[in-house]
C-alpha cells in the first residue's frame, strides 16, 4: 500500500479545525486533527508545502519510521507548529492502519485496559450561584467530575468564564493574582457545602502563578479534596514544581502547552505530578503519547489528556483510543463542540452517566463530509491576550 495524496481541510464549523485525510492507492484513507488554536493556517501551510510532498510513494504501514522521518528530517524540530503538523499525519497514519486491520485503533495498542473512559467536562459562571447552577445541570446529566471556574470580580474577563472568547482581533482580559487568590478557595467552600463531598473537583489555573502564590492556592485548596489543580506555573517553570510539590497534598497536573516527551519528562521522572495531561494532537499524535503514557506509568503519574473544543471530534477519538489501552489512564477532559460540528465531523465519543465510550469501528472510527466542511469556511479567530493592570502582557 502507498500513499497516494494527502489533503488538508479547514473548516469552520462553529470554530475553526485543520483536518488532515491521507488517501492511499488502495482508496482506504485516514484522517488526522492538526488543529493548533488561533495558528490554523501556519499548521495547514507546513502541512501542504512541506511534509505531503515527502509522503507520497511511502507505504503508510510504518508509522514510527515516517515519524522519525518527519521529526528529525526537518532539522528544525519540535515546537507548536510542526508537532501538530505531524500529530495530523500520525493520527491518520493509525487510522489507516486499524481500517487495514479491520480494528479500532486501541486494539492495536494492546487492547482494552478498562470498559469505559471516566471524563470531565467545564462548568463556569459570572458568579457563584451560577458555577453552582450549572454545577448542578452536569450532575444530573451523569457527570461525576467537573473542572471549575468563576469569574474575578474587578477583573475583565477571567480565562474560562468568558463565552465566545475567540475574535477577530484578541479580547484583552486583566489579570491579578491577588483577587484570583482571595476567591477561588471561596469558590471551593461554597461548592462543596453547596454540591457536596462526592462530586470530583478541577480547577485550572491556566499557567498564571508565581510559586509562592501557586503553593498558597493548592495548600488552601486541600480540605476541598480536588481531584486536580490543572497548570499552576508558566510551562518555562517546570522547576518550580518542586518547591511545591512536597508543601501540599493537592494533586497537581500539567502539559498541556507541552510538545514533546521531553517537555514532560523532569515532572514526569520527579513525581512533580499527579496528572500528565499533554494534547495529543501538538505532540505529534498517538505515537507519542503512548510513549509519555509509558514513561509516566514509570513514574507512577497518570494521565488526563488535554479535551478541549479546539481540537477536533478526530483528536478526541484519539484520547479515547489511548486512554482505552494505557494502564494509568487518570481522566478524560471533555469539553462540548459547538452544534454544528456534527454536519462536518461523523462520529464522537459517546457520554452516558459519566463516561466515554467510543464506536467499535476499525480506526479511529471518524470520518468527515467535505461538502459540509466546505460550507464552513475559515475564520480567522484570536485567543484572548491578558493584561495586568499596568498594561504590561500576563500570561492569559
Ligand atoms: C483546558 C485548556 C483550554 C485552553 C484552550 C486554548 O484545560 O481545556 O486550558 O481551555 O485554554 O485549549 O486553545
Ligand atoms: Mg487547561
Amino acid at each position: 500500500m502507498q500513499i497516494k495524496n494527502i489533503k488538508v481541510i479547514v473548516t469552520s464549523p462553529g470554530r475553526n479545525y485543520v483536518t488532515v485525510k491521507i488517501e492511499t492507492d488502495e482508496g482506504i484513507y485516514g484522517l488526522g486533527d492538526a488543529t493548533l488554536n488561533g495558528r490554523e493556517l501556519s499548521v495547514a501551510k507546513t502541512l501542504e508545502e512541506y511534509l505531503a510532498p515527502l509522503l507520497i510513494g511511502k507505504d503508510p504501514d510504518n508509522i514510527e519510521h515516517i515519524w522519525q522521518y518527519l521529526y528529525k528530517g526537518a532539522y528544525w524540530r519540535g515546537g507548536p507548529v510542526l508537532m501538530t503538523a505531524l500529530a495530523g499525519i500520525d493520527m491518520a497514519l493509525w487510522d489507516i492502519k486499524g481500517k487495514v486491520a479491520g480494528l479500532p485503533v486501541y486494539s492495536l495498542l494492546g487492547g482494552k485496559s478498562r470498559d469505559k473512559i471516566l471524563c470531565y467536562t467545564h462548568v463556569f459562571g459570572q458568579n457563584f450561584q451560577e458555577v453552582k447552577d450549572e454545577a448542578l445541570e452536569k450532575i444530573a446529566e451523569g457527570y461525576k467530575a467537573l473542572r471549575v471556574q468563576v469569574a474575578i470580580p474587578g477583573l475583565k474577563g477571567t480565562y474560562g468564564t468568558v463565552e465566545d472568547d475567540a475574535r477577530t482581533l484578541p479580547f484583552v482580559e486583566t489579570w491579578d493574582s491577588r483577587p484570583y487568590l482571595n476567591i477561588i478557595p471561596e469558590l471551593f467552600e461554597f461548592l462543596r457545602t453547596e454540591i457536596g463531598d462526592e462530586i470530583h473537583l478541577i480547577h485550572d489555573s491556566h499557567e498564571r502563578l508565581q510559586v509562592s502564590e501557586a503553593l498558597k492556592l493548592a495548600k488552601e485548596l486541600e480540605k476541598y479534596d480536588l481531584l486536580f489543580l490543572e497548570d499552576l506555573l508558566k510551562p518555562e517553570n517546570k522547576d518550580g514544581f518542586m518547591q511545591i510539590r512536597n508543601q501540599t497534598s493537592t494533586p497537581l497536573a500539567m502539559g498541556e502547552l507541552f510538545n514533546s516527551k521531553w517537555d514532560a519528562l523532569l515532572l514526569i521522572k520527579e513525581q512533580l505530578i499527579d496528572y500528565i495531561r499533554c494534547d495529543l494532537s501538538h505532540i505529534g499524535g498517538i505515537t507519542e503519547a503512548m510513549k509519555i503514557a509509558a514513561l509516566a506509568e514509570t513514574f507512577h503519574v497518570k494521565t488526563a489528556w488535554h479535551g478541549p473544543a479546539d481540537i477536533s471530534p478526530v483528536a478526541h477519538l484519539a484520547n479515547l483510543h489511548v486512554d482505552y489501552a494505557i494502564t494509568n489512564f487518570g481522566i478524560q477532559e471533555l469539553a462540548e463542540f459547538p452544534d454544528q460540528v456534527d454536519k462536518v465531523f461523523k462520529g464522537r465519543p459517546e457520554f452516558r452517566d459519566g463516561y466515554l465510550t467510543i464506536p467499535d469501528k476499525p480506526g479511529l472510527g471518524c470520518d468527515i463530509d467535505e461538502k459540509a466542511a466546505a460550507e464552513y469556511p475559515y475564520k480567522k479567530a484570536y485567543l484572548p491576550i491578558s493584561e495586568s493592570p499596568d498594561g504590561s502582557v500576563h500570561e492569559w
